[in-house]
C-alpha cells in the first residue's frame, strides 16, 4: 500500500512487478485520467470507508511519504528571472554574513547569527520577489513575521533596497553607537518605522500570527475594515516548534478556516545545540500534527536535482529509502563527502546505487534540497496563497549554515558561528560569485551593485510590483476625537448606598463605552472563558460573541434574556481557556492602529493570577509592539478573592507589571477612580497616541462606592491622594494610613478604630498606583542627579505627603515590596503591610487576619509606631493586642 501511495504521490506510472497490484494501479490511473483527481480521491475515500465497514482495518497514517507534496508534474512554471534572483540573493547572503562578521570584529562577542538566514535565504527571497505585498493606498498588504534570528538577511535586503545606510549596517547590534544602529532582532519599539512584529522569543510569533489572522477576519466580519485577500505569513524555525505556544493554537486556525494564514517552517533539522530530532524526522512529525489539526500541509523536501532520480524510481525504492533515513543521517550527508552519501544512503540497495552511477561524488553532495530551490519554494507558496478553506503550512527542508562550507554548513556548532577567517570569507565570496577582489575580501566589505545594474533594477521592479517595501511599520490611524468626560461622569457620583464591586463598575463603563457613537465599535472585549466570573454575561446578548460562521444551533438558554448569542458580527472575543491566545488577540487589536490604521481598543479581562505571571513574555512582546489597550486583572488581591486558595489568589501581579516600561499599572478601589483612569487612558492612547498600555486590577468584593472627592483627579492618575482625612477635631496623636485596592476599606475601618478607641486622628490615602509613584520619583531623582545646582524636582509622593503628620502605614493586597519601593521618598519610613506568601482558601476576614492586613493589623501598626516615638505607652499596645485578639505567636504568613 505504501508503495502505491508513493508512486501516486510522485505522480508517475508504476512499474511494479506484482501483477495483481499492477492491475489495480493501472485501473486507478485510468480513473484519474478519465474522471480527474478529485473524483479519484472521492472513490478512494469511499473504498476506505467500505473496507472499514467490512472489518478491514487500515493503519492510520497522519503523514505522507517523505517526498514533495507538489509533484514535478504539478509544479507551475517559475515566473521570475531565476539567474538574476540568484545573484541578488547571493549579494544579500554576502552582506548578511559581512554584517555579523564585521560587528564581531568591532565589538568582540557582540553576537549575531549567520547560519539561520543562510538556510532561509531562498524561502525569504521567493517571498520578497513574488509574494509579500506591501501596504498601499489600494491594498492592505501582507503581514510577515520574520524568524527573529534571520534579521541580518532582512537588513541586508533593506540595504540593497536603499533603505539602510552603510553606517547603520556597520552598527548592527550597536544601537547606542553614534548615528544609531540596527537592533539585534525585530523590535518595533526600537525601529518603529521598520519592524512590525517581535519574533525572537521563540514560539510567540506562531501564536501571535494565528490570532492576527483571526483578528483580521474579525474586523472584516464586523464591517470595521473591508474584506481583503491579504495574508499573514509566519516564518519559524523547526526547533522553535517545540515551544508549546508555537503549536498550541493551531486548531484555532483550522477551526476558523484561516486561509489567510501561511506558516513556513524552515526545517534545517537543527536547533542551537544539535539536531531537532536526530533519531526521527521533524518534518514527518510536524506534518502529522498539522494534518491532524486540519491544516493544508505542503512539504518541500527535494530540489529539482532530485526530480530525475525520482522519475526513475519506478519501484519506489528511493522513496522508501528517503523515508527510512533519520534526520541525524541527513545532517551527516550535508557534512560528509559525496562518497559517504553514495555508500550510506544509496548503498543500501543496488538499485539505488545504479540510479546515481552517472553522478560524481561531488554531484551527489550538491543535490539540492527543496528549501534551497526557488522553483520548489515558488510552487509551494503559490499553492499556499491559492488554497481555500484552511491555513497552510509549508515544511521546507534546508541546510543550516548553507554555503558556509567548512565554517559551519550543517555542523552542530553552526548556530553560534559568527567569525569567519579570511579563507572562509574568500570561499564564500567565490561560491556565491560576489565581485569583491581578493585583496579586499578579508575586510568583509558590504557590496551594493550600481543603481543601473540589472540586479538593482530587477529588485526594485519586483518590489514596485508588490506595492513597496516589506517590512515597514507605519501609523495611519487618525487620533480619536471623543471627549469621554460626560460618558464617565455618572460614575463620579458614587453608588448611593448600593454595594458594587469595581468589576461591576468596570463592566458598567464598558457597556457605556460600547454604546458611544465614535468609540463603541472600536471596543474589543476579550475574555478567556471568564465572562460570567466577571458579571459580563449581559454583554453576550448586547453585542454578541464573535463567530465567523455565525450561530448554527439554538442555544439552550435562548428563552432567557441574556442567552449565549454567537454572531458573525459579534463583538466579544470569547477565546476559551487560553490566556496566551487572548493576549495575542489583545496584541492584534492593540496594534491595529498600525497594522490596519484602525484604533481598536481591546479590553482583555482575566483572572489576575493567570495574567502577567503566566503570559508575561507575550505581554513583553505586546509592549515592544506598542500595543494599546487595557489588561484587566480580575478577582485580584490575595485576600479579596475569598475561598479560591493558593493558586488563584494574586498578590504578585502589580510587582510583575513593574518591569514593563510602557505599562501603566493601577489598583483602583472605587468606581470613580476606575472611571478617571479609563477616561485618561483612552485619551492618552487614542487621542494623544502615546505608546502605552494599561494594567488595571479589579475586585469582586462589593461595597458602597463613595462620590469622587473634589480635586482628586490628579492624585488618582499620579498614584495617590488623600481620600478621607481625619474627621472632627484633630487629636495630638496623628497617623497616615495608605490603602490600596480592596485594602482601602480596611484602612478606613482602622481609621475609625484608631479615632474611637485610641484617640488617634488618622488620614486615609488611596494609593491607586505604586508604579506611577515609583516612576515619577525615580525620574525626579535622575533629573536631580544630572542637573545639580538647579532647583531640585520634588517627587509627587514627597510633595503629597509633606506636612502629613505621624507614622505612615501602607497596606495593600500585594506583597510588601510594592509600597516599600517608594519608601525612600516618604517623609518617614513607612510600615508596609502586605500579603507575602501562599494564599489560602477561607473568608476575606480570615485571610486578612492571616496576612495581617485587616483593619486591626493596620491600627496596631500605627499604634506601635506611635509607641516607638514615645507618644503611646506599652500598656496601650497590650490593650490593643488584646482588644484586637491578635495572636502574636502565629506563624509568619510569608513563609508558612
Ligand atoms: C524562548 C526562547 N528560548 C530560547 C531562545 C534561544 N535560541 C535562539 S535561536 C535557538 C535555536 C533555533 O533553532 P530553530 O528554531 O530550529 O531555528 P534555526 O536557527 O535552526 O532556523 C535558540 C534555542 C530564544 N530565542 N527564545
Ligand atoms: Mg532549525
Amino acid at each position: 500500500m505504501g508503495t502505491i501511495t508513493n508512486h501516486l504521490t510522485n505522480g508517475r506510472r508504476a512499474g511494479t512487478p506484482d501483477p495483481e497490484l499492477r492491475e489495480w494501479v493501472e485501473s486507478f490511473e485510468a480513473l484519474v485520467e478519465e474522471s480527474g483527481a478529485e473524483r479519484a480521491a472521492q472513490i478512494l475515500e469511499q473504498l476506505r470507508a467500505h473496507a472499514e465497514r467490512t472489518g478491514i482495518r487500515l493503519p492510520f497514517a497522519a503523514s505522507t511519504p517523505y517526498v514533495n507534496t507538489i509533484p514535478y508534474e504539478k509544479q507551475p512554471p517559475f515566473p521570475g528571472d531565476q539567474e538574476i534572483e540568484r545573484r541578488i540573493k547571493s549579494i544579500i547572503r554576502w552582506n548578511a554574513l559581512a554584517m555579523v562578521v564585521r560587528a564581531n570584529r568591532m565589538e568582540h562577542n557582540i553576537g549575531g547569527h549567520i547560519s539561520t538566514y543562510a538556510s532561509q535565504a531562498t524561502l525569504f527571497e521567493v517571498g520578497f520577489n513574488h509574494f509579500f505585498r506591501a501596504k498601499t493606498d489600494q491594498s492592505e498588504g501582507d503581514l510577515v513575521y520574520f524568524q527573529g534570528h534571520a534579521a541580518p538577511g532582512i537588513y541586508a535586503r533593506a540595504f540593497l533596497e536603499g533603505r539602510l545606510t552603510v553606517q547603520q549596517m556597520e552598527n548592527f547590534r550597536r544601537e547606542l553607537h553614534e548615528g544609531g544602529g540596527l537592533s539585534s532582532y525585530p523590535h518595533p519599539w526600537l525601529m518603529p518605522d521598520f519592524w512590525q512584529f517581535p519574533t525572537v522569543s521563540m514560539g510567540l510569533s506562531p501564536i501571535l500570527a494565528i490570532y492576527q489572522a483571526r483578528f483580521n477576519r474579525y474586523l472584516e466580519d464586523r464591517g470595521v475594515k473591508p474584506k481583503s485577500d491579504a495574508k499573514v505569513w509566519a516564518f519559524l524555525g523547526d526547533g522553535e516548534t517545540d515551544e508549546p505556544e508555537a503549536l498550541g493554537a493551531i486548531t484555532l486556525a483550522s477551526r476558523e478556516q484561516l486561509d489567510n494564514l501561511i506558516f513556513v517552517v524552515n526545517c534545517n533539522l537543527q536547533r542551537l545545540d544539535g539536531p531537532v530530532r536526530g533519531n526521527g524526522k521533524i518534518i514527518q512529525e510536524l506534518e502529522a500534527i498539522f494534518r491532524g489539526a486540519g491544516w493544508n500541509v505542503i512539504k518541500v523536501l527535494w530540489g529539482s536535482d532530485w526530480d530525475p532520480l525520482l522519475e526513475h524510481d519506478t519501484e519506489g525504492v528511493l522513496v522508501q529509502r528517503m523515508g527510512e533515513a533519520v534526520d541525524g543521517d541527513y545532517q551527516k550527508y550535508v557534512v560528509a563527502p559525496g562518497s559517504y552519501t553514495r555508500q550510506h544512503f544509496f548503498g543500501t540497495d543496488p538499485r539505488l546505487l545504479k540510479m546515481v552511477e552517472h553522478l560524481s561524488d561531488d554531484q551527489i553532495r550538491r543535490l539540492r534540497l527543496g528549501g534551497h530551490d526557488p522553483r520548489k519554494a515558488y510552487a509551494a507558496y503559490q499553492a499556499a496563497v491559492e488554497h481555500r478553506g484552511s491555513p497552510t503550512v509549508v515544511l521546507a527542508r534546508t541546510i543550516k549554515g548553507y554555503g558556509l562550507g567548512e565554517a559551519g554548513e550543517g555542523r552542530n556548532i553552526t548556530h553560534q558561528q559568527k567569525k569567519l577567517n579570511e579563507d572562509e570569507l574568500r570561499e564564500f565570496r567565490s561560491r556565491f560569485g560576489i565581485p569583491i577582489r581578493d585583496e579586499d575580501v578579508a575586510d568583509a566589505p558590504f557590496y551594493r551593485p550600481p543603481e543601473n545594474s540589472p540586479e538593482m533594477q530587477y529588485l526594485r521592479a519586483r518590489r514596485q510590483e508588490l506595492g513597496g517595501f516589506v517590512p515597514q511599520r507605519s501609523v495611519l490611524a487618525p487620533p480619536v476625537k471623543a471627549d469621554l468626560s460626560e460618558l464617565f461622569r455618572e460614575f463620579e457620583a458614587g453608588s448611593e448606598g448600593r454595594e458594587v464591586s469595581t468589576t461591576m463598575a468596570f463592566v458598567g463603563m464598558l457597556r457605556k463605552l460600547m454604546r458611544d457613537p465614535e468609540i463603541g465599535k472600536l471596543v474589543v472585549p476579550i475574555v478567556p472563558d471568564e465572562a460570567r466570573t466577571f458579571g459580563m454575561e449581559s454583554l453576550f446578548r448586547q453585542v454578541g460573541i464573535y463567530a465567523h460562521g455565525g450561530q448554527k444551533y439554538e442555544p439552550v438558554d435562548v428563552h432567557t434574556l441574556l442567552y449565549y448569542k454567537e454572531a458573525v458580527d459579534g463583538q466579544i472575543l470569547e477565546e476559551g481557556i487560553t490566556e496566551a491566545g487572548s493576549v495575542c488577540s489583545f496584541t492584534a487589536a492593540g496594534t491595529a492602529y498600525s497594522t490596519h490604521g484602525i484604533n481598536t481598543i481591546p479590553f482583555f479581562i482575566f483572572y489576575s493570577m493567570f495574567g502577567l505571571q503566566r503570559i508575561g513574555d507575550l505581554v513583553w512582546a505586546a509592549a515592544d509592539m506598542g500595543a494599546r489597550g487595557f489588561l484587566l486583572g480580575g478577582t485580584s488581591g490575595r485576600t479579596t478573592l475569598a475561598g479560591e486558595g493558593l493558586q488563584h489568589q494574586d498578590g504578585n501581579s502589580h510587582i510583575l507589571a513593574l518591569p514593563v516600561p510602557n505599562l501603566r499599572a493601577y489598583d483602583p478601589a472605587y468606581a470613580y477612580e476606575m472611571a478617571t483612569i479609563l477616561e485618561d487612558g483612552i485619551q492618552r492612547m487614542y487621542r494623544d497616541q502615546e505608546r502605552i498600555f494599561y494594567y488595571i486590577t479589579v475586585m469582586n468584593e462589593p461595597y458602597v462606592m463613595p462620590a469622587m472627592p473634589a480635586g482628586a483627579r490628579e492624585g488618582i492618575l499620579r498614584g495617590l491622594y488623600r481620600m478621607y482625612p481625619a474627621q472632627g477635631k484633630k487629636t495630638k496623636l496623628r497617623a497616615q494610613l495608605l490603602g490600596s485596592g480592596a485594602i482601602l476599606t480596611e484602612a478606613l475601618r482602622a481609621q475609625e478604630v484608631l479615632a474611637e478607641r485610641f484617640g488617634v486622628s488618622a488620614d486615609v490615602w488611596s494609593v491607586t498606583s505604586y508604579k506611577e509613584l515609583y516612576r515619577d520619583a525615580m525620574e525626579a531623582d535622575r533629573e536631580n542627579l544630572l542637573h545639580t545646582g538647579t532647583k531640585p524636582r520634588v517627587p509627587f509622593i514627597t510633595a503629597a505627603l509633606a506636612g502629613a503628620p505621624g507614622p505612615i502605614i501602607a497596606a495593600s493586597d500585594y506583597i510588601k515590596a510594592l509600597p516599600l519601593m517608594v519608601a525612600k521618598w516618604m517623609p518617614r519610613p513607612p510600615v508596609c503591610l502586605g500579603t507575602d506568601g501562599f494564599g489560602r482558601s477561607d473568608s476575606r476576614a480570615a485571610l486578612r487576619r492571616f496576612f495581617e492586613v485587616d483593619a486591626p493589623s493596620i491600627a496596631l501598626a500605627a499604634l506601635v509606631e506611635l509607641h516607638r516615638e514615645g507618644q503611646v505607652d506599652a500598656a496601650t499596645i497590650q490593650r490593643a493586642i488584646k482588644e484586637f485578639e491578635m495572636d502574636t505567636a502565629k506563624p509568619n504568613p510569608a513563609i508558612s
